[in-house]
């Protein structure tokens, strides 16, 4: 007999504490979607993160399902056999005469489906339309129309009460996958998207209003050291400045230790992903360094996959000479150790003139000559198969960023998602993540956004909008966002140029901070993690499965709604210790020498401590039994 199970959640940094029980003896969970263990972008990460949580919560009766995809199945999945013999029936049979509907065993359990995004979302609408005893939930990421009608020339945010929204999907030939959509969100017994601002989308575009918001978590890392993650960076960090020096040779006339790393990743959806006006802040940063005569170098990276036909030759060779000059560097120096070494066995100082012989000098000319290069340091690291029209690449046509001496700003787009393995750049994501100084996200569509969650988690300072879910949920939950390093973006209320000049001001600022005061922020930065941990955020999901089964099966399980009162929930506050911004800093500090504000050998424990402090007391909320929960908008209708 399986035992009743209980969720704990307990306190992370001051964070409410919450702890539910609810008894799910014989009940069986299945969550459904396209991506599981098959990675397409956010919702593999979603459920991936997601899926030690909840197995805590359901145990063995938890199961996801997904395609069948070999290659995954291979690298990702362990094969087992079920050990719920209901369950191994329905396998059993399902595997015999292909995928029908097989619970005709005498104690079925009950079953709680939750299904993700439209592709999911016809299991969903069939399980309603055949009766089925299946409580369900259906999770939207985005509305598929929300995404087409931003992609084009549409004033979205304005205008979203007055769409014809079939009218709208059948012009943009979606109407099929989005009357699936909007079915699944109807007949769900619980609908929950990511997000405030995709709730209200949801709303007008699907015409349902979602029942909860269950943003997305990650899984927190924490280190045993405070300072193992600002390592961490100064690793990574050394590995992107050897790829640099290979991308950029014969053409390395900027200080390495003065560059900045900026990068933006995801689907490439060009505007709706925001790397237009990222493209325009940089050539308005280019000119303000310039101007300014900064000894700081932007590098922007765009990680974006596009359709390419491998890397190009000309980064490939950049590689191949940096690596050429290393092992000169490595022969060199050995042969010079060696006859030091042979020198002071005889105890004599050596004749520095004969410490290098003809052949070393041979050698190093050699390497020399091959850094010579004619064309500038390339923008693209792939042969491109739609160059011309690529967006990306027209628009830096266009502003004329081309890498050349005189640029502040350099730019590479790498039009492939980063690997461990790639001969060019051999650093997975998460690596790359933590050795750059700032992820740069300035979506016009973003109904959550796990750029910049991750770039939090990992202690790098970001910049999202007030249009992406991250922005506004962070907005509304930090008293001084930038301070922690989360800068926010008003791209709702201004214009496109307003808003690229807001982003150009953030840039420069950023390039203006000393060293030490990038340390300072990583810090703060890192300090919000546990808002986006799923140990806290997990409470959402875990509430909407309970009010999925209290209302499929109201004989068997009662849910009682939480206490929404607390809807303005907590905010951490402005953190205590100086603020990170220069002038700012510098005023309530004596001026301090250009070395000395580069130091990074200051007591941030103190510092860390005096903030942590402030966190803690004015989060704890009074006890009560229940999560606030910010995010309940409305009991609608059950979508019978
Ligand atoms: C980390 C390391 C420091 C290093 C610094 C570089 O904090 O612990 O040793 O100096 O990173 O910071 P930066 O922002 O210049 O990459
Ligand atoms: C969606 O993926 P996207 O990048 O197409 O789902 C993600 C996970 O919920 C979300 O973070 C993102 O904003 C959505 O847009």
């Amino acid at each position: 007999m399986p035992l009743a199970r209980s969720l704990s959640i307990t306190s992370l940094s001051g964070l409410e504490e919450w702890d539910e029980e609810f008894d799910l003896e014989d009940a069986v969970l299945f969550e459904i979607a396209w991506e599981v263990a098959n990675k397409v972008g956010g919702i593999y990460t979603v459920i991936q993160t997601k899926a030690r949580l909840t197995a805590e919560e359901w145990g063995e009766n938890y199961f996801l399902v997904g395609p069948y995809v070999e290659s995954n199945v291979r690298t990702q999945v362990e094969l087992i056999e079920p050990t719920n013999p209901a369950l191994k029936r329905a396998i059993d049979k399902m595997n015999s005469s292909g995928c029908k509907y097989a619970a005709q065993c005498e104690e079925p359990p009950h079953i709680l489906a939750h299904f993700h995004e439209w592709l999911a979302g016809l299991g969903l609408a069939l399980c309603r339309q055949r009766q089925l005893p299946v409580a369900t939930i259906f999770t939207t990421h985005a509305t598929l129309l929300g995404r087409y009608l931003c992609a084009g020339s549409v004033d979205f945010y304005n205008n979203l009460a007055d769409f014809n929204v079939d009218k709208e999907a059948g012009d943009r030939q979606i109407y099929h996958r989005y009357c699936l959509e909007r079915t699944a969100a109807r007949c769900a017994h619980v609908f929950t998207t990511v997000s405030q601002i995709t709730a209200v989308e949801a709303e007008h575009l699907l015409k349902r209003k979602p029942d909860i918001i269950t943003p997305n978590g990650l899984n927190v890392k924490k280190f045993s050291a405070m300072h193992e993650f600002q390592n961490l960076h100064a690793q990574s960090k050394n590995r992107i400045q050897e790829f640099i020096r290979g991308h950029f040779y014969g053409h390395l006339d900027f200080n390495l230790d003065k560059c900045l790393f900026l990068f933006i990743a995801g689907r490439y959806e060009f505007s709706n992903k925001g790397a237009d006006i990222f493209l325009e802040a940089l050539a308005r940063l280019n000119y303000l360094l310039r101007v300014n005569h900064s000894d700081v170098t932007v590098v922007a990276f765009f990680i974006m996959p596009a359709r390419t036909n491998n890397f190009n030759v000309e980064t490939l060779k950049g590689q191949a000479v940096r690596k050429q000059l290393w092992d000169t560097a490595q022969t060199v120096k050995e042969r010079f150790g060696k006859k030091l070494y042979e020198s002071l066995l005889v105890g004599q100082l050596p004749d520095v003139s004969k410490m290098l012989s003809k052949d070393d000098f041979t050698m190093m000319k050699r390497a020399i000559f091959a850094t010579q290069r004619q064309c500038q340091p390339p923008i693209c690291t792939h042969n491109m198969l739609e160059d011309s029209n690529d967006p990306i690449l027209t628009c830096i046509r266009r502003i004329g960023l081309f890498n050349s001496s005189a640029d502040r700003v350099k730019v590479i787009f790498h039009p492939e998602f980063l690997s461990s393995t790639s001969p060019l750049l051999p650093m997975d994501y998460e690596e790359f993540v933590r050795g750059c100084h700032l992820g740069v996200f300035p979506s016009y569509y973003e109904p959550w956004g796990y750029t910049p969650a991750e770039c939090t988690v990992m202690g790098i300072p970001s910049i999202s909008t007030n249009l992406s879910g991250f922005g506004c949920f962070m907005e509304e939950h930090i008293a001084d966002p930038s301070a922690y390093g989360i800068y926010i973006l008003d791209r709702r209320y201004r214009g496109v140029d307003e808003s690229c000049n807001q982003l150009t001001s953030y840039l420069f600022q950023f390039c203006q901070q000393s060293r030490r005061a990038r340390i300072i922020q990583r810090n703060r930065t890192e300090r919000l993690s546990d808002l986006l941990d799923w140990r806290y955020l997990g409470r959402y999901y875990i509430s909407a499965r309970h009010m999925a089964l209290a209302k499929a099966f109201p004989d068997t399980y009662f849910y009682q709604p939480h206490d929404s009162d607390t809807a303005q929930g907590f905010r951490y506050p402005r953190p205590a210790s100086v603020p990170p911004s220069p002038s700012l800093s510098r005023h309530s500090s004596p001026r301090q020498s250009e070395a000395e504000e580069d130091d990074d050998r200051y007591d941030e424990d103190a510092e860390a401590e005096k903030d942590r402090l402030n966190i803690r007391q004015p989060l704890t909320l009074p006890s009560k039994k229940g999560p606030a929960l910010p995010y309940t908008l409305s009991s609608t209708s059950l979508g019978e």
